[in-house]
């Protein structure tokens, strides 16, 4: 079998090394000719744990090679981004054109799978009326599929081969036909149903995520008010069987979370997912709280003006990805509120002003408040008995720093839903 993977981004390009490292002959295809460019010289243009040694092999031993246009193959792979319109409206264009380019080279027999998460119906309505352009009778000489990508950046390979997949076919052999060719190296069930429930499950599982976490914001948001500390009384509640409550924190960031949701609301309009909205709101709202809490510290100790030190620029801890990055945000409302922002994230060295960040030494040095927005490795690791900074004021809303450590080193403790300080 031969693949052709449309879109060299965060789920094309590990799904192609995958399946090219299980000896199957795959082509990459990217709009981006800087993208196919570094393929072909081995260079990551996107980090993720494992990817690099993969990419190597794949290329080595001539199993992947990659150009800015589709070739014929017998499974077409299409992983392109479906972001949101400014009016939180789906884009599909990308969908749309990924499948439109493929026309040409489609045969009979061929497979055509959809990796990109989607609003549900949009391999019926976006990709079949570009498909019957080939002539092929659609599920007869022609089959199609959605086969969601579900792994977390960071894990993603570990993911690949050991989460279920949930494989929806507009018919069976389409759905019969996708499950045999991941398992090529999917350990995981892989189940099957029609597209349009495969579809509605992948949103299902992030706007899930989405909800809980804007029920965790709102009880941070209540803690304040009760001097209770929300991550111990999470953690708590959590020891109930049925209970998995997720966590605050500064925002929902990422291309996947805080954007999925927007596709039920979509479907439902103000009237049939108002839960979904709300969480959004809520979740959205994170950044202005978080900088406003900021605000709150530096009055308590009559700093007007004043500098932030924000550490963590990432969407979340230990990847390199600023998209959707609740950080941004932060930044934007600090800068609002008159302050004067330094930067710094150990995996990203420009900011959203596109200007250079902070080594974490510059960043802290003459700061009146360190606040840190991503839990990476490296903030949890820190010494604090050797952070050289003049005001010793810590916010950390994502309870990754070691209180006691921070205290004994003699700096003010606060922390996102925790009033206590
Ligand atoms: N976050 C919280 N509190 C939490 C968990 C996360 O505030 O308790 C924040 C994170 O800091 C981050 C955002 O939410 O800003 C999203 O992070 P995430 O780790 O929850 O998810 P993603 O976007 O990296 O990946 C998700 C995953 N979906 C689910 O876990 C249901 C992944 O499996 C999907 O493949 C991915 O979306 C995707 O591509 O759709």
């Amino acid at each position: 079998k031969s693949i052709c993977v449309i879109g060299l981004g965060y789920i094309g390009l590990p799904t192609a090394v995958m399946f090219a490292n299980h000896g199957v002959r795959v082509h990459g295809v990217d709009v981006n000719p800087a993208a196919v460019q570094s393929i072909q010289n081995k260079q990551l243009h996107i980090e993720e744990n494992g990817l690099q040694e993969r990419l190597n092999k794949a290329v080595d031993e001539g199993f992947l090679t990659a150009s800015t246009s589709p070739v014929e193959a017998d499974v077409f792979i299409v992983a392109v981004p479906s972001p949101i319109n400014d009016d939180k409206t789906a884009n599909l264009e990308y969908v749309r054109q990924a499948t439109a380019s493929i026309v040409p080279f489609v045969k009979e027999g061929n497979l055509v799978i959809l990796e990109s998460t989607v609003p549900p119906k949009t391999v019926e309505n976006v990709m079949l009326p570009e498909l019957v352009k080939t002539g092929l009778e659609i599920g007869k000489q022609l089959f199609v599929s959605h086969s969601p990508e579900r792994v977390i950046p960071g894990r993603i390979f570990e993911e690949l081969v050991n989460n279920d997949r949930i494989v929806g076919g507009i018919d069976e052999t389409s759905a019969v036909m996708t499950k045999e060719l991941y398992e090529v190296f999917v350990k995981g069930t892989i189940h099957l149903t029609d597209a349009t429930t495969a579809e509605l499950v992948k949103v299902m599982e992030n706007t899930y995520r989405d909800v809980n976490i804007a029920f965790a914001n709102e009880l941070a948001k209540l803690a304040d008010k009760l001097d209770v500390n929300i991550w111990e009384a999470i953690k708590f509640a959590n020891y109930h069987p049925r209970v998995n409550v997720h966590f605050p924190g500064p925002g929902v960031g990422g291309h996947c979370i805080a954007v999925d949701p927007w596709f039920l609301v979509e479907l439902g309009g103000e009237e049939g997912a108002q839960i979904i909205h709300l969480s959004r709101q809520t979740n959205d709202g994170m950044p202005a709280f978080t900088a406003q809490r900021t605000q709150a510290i530096l009055n308590k100790h009559k700093i007007a003006g004043g500098k932030v030190a924000t550490l963590g620029l990432a969407f979340k801890g230990n990847v390199d990805d600023m998209r959707e990055s609740p950080s941004t945000e932060v930044i934007h409302e600090l800068e609002q509120l008159g302050l004067d922002v330094v930067s710094h994230d150990p995996h990203i060295t420009t900011n959203y002003h596109a200007t250079q960040t902070q080594s974490f030494e510059e960043a802290v040095a003459d700061a009146n408040v360190l606040v840190f927005l991503t839990d990476h490795n490296e903030f949890k690791e820190l010494d604090p008995t050797t952070v050289k900074t003049s005001a010793k004021i810590v916010f950390d809303t994502k309870n990754c720093l070691n209180r006691e450590k921070w205290e004994a080193a003699g700096f003010e403790f606060h922390l996102l839903g925790d009033a206590k300080n």
